[in-house]
C-alpha cells in the first residue's frame, strides 16, 4: 500500500484538465451570465436537461490536439493528469457503452478524447488519471443534484445502470490508471462510497482513490478548492486549484492568478507536504487558454532548472520564526531554501544541523556561508546571495547538511 502511494508522493505536481459540454456555453447561456464556477451553469442558471443536452450535437472542438495537451503538461513539469471523464452534468468525456451521452455517440466530434489523452500520456510517461462524479448527476433522474432532497429518487438504480457500469468502464477501458478522483460525495452512506472505492481495488490494486470519494476513505487527503492547510499536515494532501476563477472555461473570467502566485503556491503547498493539481479549462474548440499556456510555461522554466527541490522532497517541521520571504523543502541530508524576495542574504536561526555547504541551485554556484556573529543564537547560519543573481521568481538555495533530517530548534529564552 505504502508503495503504490510513492510515485504519487514524489510526483507532487499535476495537471488537471475540466472539459465538458458546459465549455460551449463558456459562462453565458441565453443572455445570461454566471459568476460561479462555469462547469456549474447548467445548476445555476437553471437550466432543463433537454435544453442542456442538445449540446451535444454542437460539439465539436476541432482544435483538440492531445498530443500538445500533455506535451503542455509534461513541459510545466507536472506528473500526472486528471481529466475530467464524467462531471455532475453527466456527460461522458469518454467512450462509454452504458450510456450513449457520451463524446463519441453524442456529438458530431466523435473522437474519445480520454483514449486520445492516456495514449499521449504512455508516449510521454505521464500518469493518466480519470475525475469521476460519482455522486452528482444532473442528467441521470435519479444522481444527486446539489443540496437537493433525493425525495423519489433511487440513488441505486443510478449507481447500478450508470455510475458503477461507467467507473468500471474507466478502469477497464484505458489501461493502469494512476487515480481515480472522484469529487463531492454528498450524502452517500459508508457502505456506497466503501464499495466505489472497493470496485477500484479490485480492478486496479495499484490505482489511488482521492480523498472525496467521502467517509474518509481515500487514499490521501483532498483539501477544499484552492484551500491550502497552513501548516505541515503530517498525512498525504492535494490540493486542487484553478489558475483563473473557474474550472470550465467561461469566456468572462478575468481571475487569472500570476506565474508568481501559482509558483508560490506550489512551493508553499510542497513545503507543507502536499500535491498541487493546477487545472486548465480548454474551450470550445479544444484549445487551452494563452493566459494558462503563458502561466505554465513560466513554472515549466522554474521546474527545469529547480524541479530536485520539488519532486520527492519531504516537508520539513515548521521554521519557528514568522519569514514571508519564502518556504523550506528538504531531501535526506538537504535544505532546499526557497527565496521569493529580493534579498542580499537569509539567516537561517535556530539551525539544528551542522552546514557543510550552500550553493545556488539553478547553477551549482557555491555561496558563502558564516555562523552568524551574533551571541544570541549559537546555531545560526547566515547565506550569502550574490549580487549578479539570475532573474528567477523563487531562487533556490540548497544546503547541504551533516544530518539526515533537518531540525529547527525551538525557540527558548
Ligand atoms: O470540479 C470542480 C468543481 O466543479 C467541483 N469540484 C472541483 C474540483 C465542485 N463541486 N462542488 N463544488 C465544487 C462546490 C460548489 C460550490 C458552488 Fe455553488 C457551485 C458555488 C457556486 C456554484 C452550489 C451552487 C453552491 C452555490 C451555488
Amino acid at each position: 500500500m505504502e508503495d503504490m502511494k510513492k510515485w504519487w508522493r514524489d510526483a507532487k505536481f499535476g495537471m488537471f484538465i475540466h472539459w465538458g459540454l458546459y465549455v460551449l456555453l463558456a459562462g453565458e447561456y441565453k443572455g445570461q451570465k454566471t459568476d460561479n464556477i462555469a462547469e456549474w451553469i447548467m445548476h445555476d442558471l437553471d437550466i432543463p436537461v433537454e435544453e442542456y443536452q442538445a449540446l451535444a450535437a454542437r460539439f465539436n472542438p476541432v482544435h483538440f490536439d492531445a498530443d500538445k495537451i500533455v506535451r503542455l503538461c509534461r513541459d510545466t513539469g507536472m506528473k500526472y493528469l486528471v481529466f475530467t471523464a464524467k462531471h455532475h452534468d453527466g456527460f461522458a468525456m469518454y467512450h462509454s457503452k452504458a450510456s450513449g451521452y457520451n463524446i463519441v455517440d453524442a456529438t458530431p466530434f466523435g473522437r474519445d478524447a480520454a483514449m486520445e489523452l492516456k495514449e499521449a500520456c504512455d508516449r510521454y510517461g505521464i500518469r493518466m488519471c480519470f475525475y469521476y462524479s460519482q455522486a452528482q448527476d444532473w442528467h441521470h433522474p435519479d444522481g444527486f443534484e446539489d443540496a437537493k432532497p433525493m425525495d423519489g429518487k433511487d440513488f441505486r438504480r443510478y449507481l447500478d445502470e450508470k455510475c458503477v457500469p461507467q467507473v468500471k468502464e474507466l478502469l477497464t477501458q484505458y489501461g493502469p490508471l494512476g487515480l481515480i478522483w472522484y469529487d463531492t460525495p454528498m450524502d452517500m452512506s459508508r457502505e456506497d462510497c466503501l464499495a466505489m472505492r472497493n470496485l477500484v481495488r479490485e480492478a486496479q490494486p495499484d490505482c489511488l482513490v482521492s480523498g472525496r470519494v467521502g467517509h474518509g476513505l481515500g487514499d490521501y487527503m483532498t483539501t477544499g478548492d484552492n484551500f491550502i492547510p497552513l501548516l505541515p499536515y503530517g498525512k498525504d494532501f492535494e490540493v486542487p486549484a484553478t489558475i483563473n476563477g473557474t474550472w470550465g472555461y467561461s469566456s468572462g473570467d478575468t481571475r487569472w492568478k500570476s506565474p508568481e502566485k501559482l509558483l508560490r503556491n506550489l512551493v508553499k503547498i510542497v513545503s507543507r507536504g502536499g500535491n498541487y493539481l493546477l487545472n486548465i479549462g480548454p474551450d470550445a474548440l479544444g484549445d487551452v487558454p494563452e493566459k494558462s499556456v503563458e502561466a505554465l510555461g513560466v513554472i515549466g522554466e522554474f521546474m527545469r532548472l529547480n524541479g530536485e527541490s520539488i519532486y520527492a522532497t519531504r516537508p520539513v517541521p515548521p521554521y519557528p520564526y514568522d519569514i514571508d520571504w519564502g518556504y523550506f523543502t528538504a531531501k535526506p541530508g538537504k535544505l532546499y531554501i526557497h527565496v521569493f524576495d529580493d534579498m542580499p542574504d537569509v539567516y537561517l536561526i535556530n539551525m539544528g544541523n551542522v552546514p557543510r555547504r550552500a550553493y545556488l541551485l539553478c547553477d551549482g554556484r557555491p555561496l558563502e556561508l558564516r555562523q552568524r556573529e551574533t551571541c544570541e543564537h549559537v546555531h545560526s547560519w547566515r547565506i550569502f546571495l550574490p549580487e549578479d543573481l539570475p532573474r528567477q521568481i523563487d531562487t533556490v538555495i540548497c544546503v547541504e547538511v551533516e544530518e539526515q533530517d533537518i531540525r529547527f530548534e525551538e525557540i527558548t529564552d
